[in-house]
């Protein structure tokens, strides 16, 4: 079973790794099945495809369930390029500052203190001193002395930016691995974990994944519920306690569960409150040893949710929670409304973890597999 969105590259031969390359507009192919999925899951009801029962699978459920995945995903596919301009949308707010400040610099022959100017405007949009001198760096060295138009300015802070961001562009493979795969998710509270583990299981649930969602922020009833619509709105298992149960007990249960039930992947809410930093992070050290007492190997990853709308404040998120709960990855969120999503350039350059997804939205399909080229240019205010 395929459990990873996005398209794969090869494994590069040295790192082993194996990035993802951005889906060009026009690529997605045209759906047959759009009827089936609509019928499932909302508009207009439709009359069932016809299929053909054999003695695997009697009444045809297999084959509809295997439908309804490949349907899901060319749906997907065809929504690659929407979610790609929310992203430029989103990330214009963030440009229309900076692609304002290039403008500026354009037709002025790059000299000492246009790069002060262009360093500057770098920090104020969020990528952080050290980039900005790094990119700086790079401009006196190739570009000094010479007049550039502001095309050329952005795309060459583009592929700068996309320099640095390459490295940490990596699909996460869920159906690598142990199974059940248990994966954790971890951030402070309102960074958009519930929504995003919700996101997660709708795209892998679609994909025939069987999916246990375990409840773990048990401090917030609402916090319960809402992971709850959205474990019956992908269809997955969905496991909780009442309000202020031990997360860890839960977690164990959840994944007990999953390997009573034989099921693919356990995702892990987790509770964010931040008053209290150790406290926090002695939950989450529960909640590991927990999980460990039934899979020494697990958490699989360890995966932190950040708001690019706080801006700055993400890399200390990422500081503090990469030294105490081990993050394997990182998501990060709400980069269709924000001016700050320069920090993910700032984050990249001083931590080596692969950024899995970005969200684009509150909807289901609003999580997109990071691509750095995309995300650099839709940053500098270049289209596409
Ligand atoms: N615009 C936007 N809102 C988001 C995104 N991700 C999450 N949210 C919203 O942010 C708020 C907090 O998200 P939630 O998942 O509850 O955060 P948690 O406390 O970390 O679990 C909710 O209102 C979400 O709908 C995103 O990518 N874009
Ligand atoms: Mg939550």
């Amino acid at each position: 079973m395929i459990l990873w969105w996005g398209k794969k590259k090869q494994p590069d031969p040295k790192t082993g790794e194996t990035p993802i390359e951005p889906l060009k507009s026009g690529e997605a192919p045209a759906s047959p099945l759009a009827s089936l999925d609509r019928r499932l899951f909302g508009e207009a009801p439709v009359a069932p495809q016809p299929v053909a029962p054999d003695d695997d699978d009697p009444i045809g459920l297999r084959k509809a369930a295997a439908r309804i995945a490949a349907e899901r995903a060319a749906e997907a596919a065809a929504r690659e390029e929407s979610v790609l301009h929310k992203l430029s949308e989103g990330l214009r707010r963030s440009s229309s500052r900076l692609a304002e400040g290039l403008a500026g610099l354009s037709k002025r022959k790059i000299d000492r203190e246009s790069l002060d100017e262009l360093e500057e405007l770098l920090i104020t949009s969020d990528m952080g001193a050290k980039v900005a001198a790094r990119i700086a760096k790079a401009f006196s060295k190739d570009r000094f002395d010479r007049e550039i138009s502001g095309d050329e300015i952005k795309a060459a802070l583009a592929s700068e930016i996309a320099a640095i961001l390459k490295p940490r562009e990596q699909v996460v493979d869920f159906s690598e691995g142990p199974k059940p795969r248990i994966v954790l998710f971890v951030g402070v509270n309102g960074s958009g974990k519930t929504t995003t583990i919700g996101k997660i299981a709708s795209k892998l649930s679609a994909q025939g994944a069987d999916i246990v969602l375990a409840a773990g922020d048990t401090f917030r009833a609402a916090a319960v519920e809402q992971l709850k619509v959205w474990a019956e709105r992908a269809n997955a298992r969905f496991i909780s306690k009442p309000s202020g149960a031990d997360a860890a007990g839960l977690a164990y249960e959840a994944v007990e569960l999953a390997r009573n039930e034989n099921r693919d992947l356990v995702l892990i809410d987790t509770a964010g409150r931040l008053q209290n930093k150790t406290q926090l992070m002695d939950e989450l050290s529960k909640v590991v040893r927990a999980i460990r007492k039934i899979d020494p190997t697990a958490p699989h990853d360890v995966i932190l949710v950040l708001d690019a709308t706080v801006g700055q404040n993400a890399l200390g998120q990422v500081e503090a929670f990469r030294n105490t709960a081990g993050v394997t990855g990182l998501v990060m969120t709400k980069l269709d409304g924000t001016a700050k999503g320069g920090v993910l350039v700032a984050i990249a350059e001083q931590h080596p973890l692969p950024i899995h997804f970005v969200g684009v939205g509150e909807k289901a399909e609003d999580l997109h597999p990071f691509s750095a080229d995309t995300f650099a240019r839709a940053l500098v205010g270049l289209d596409d």
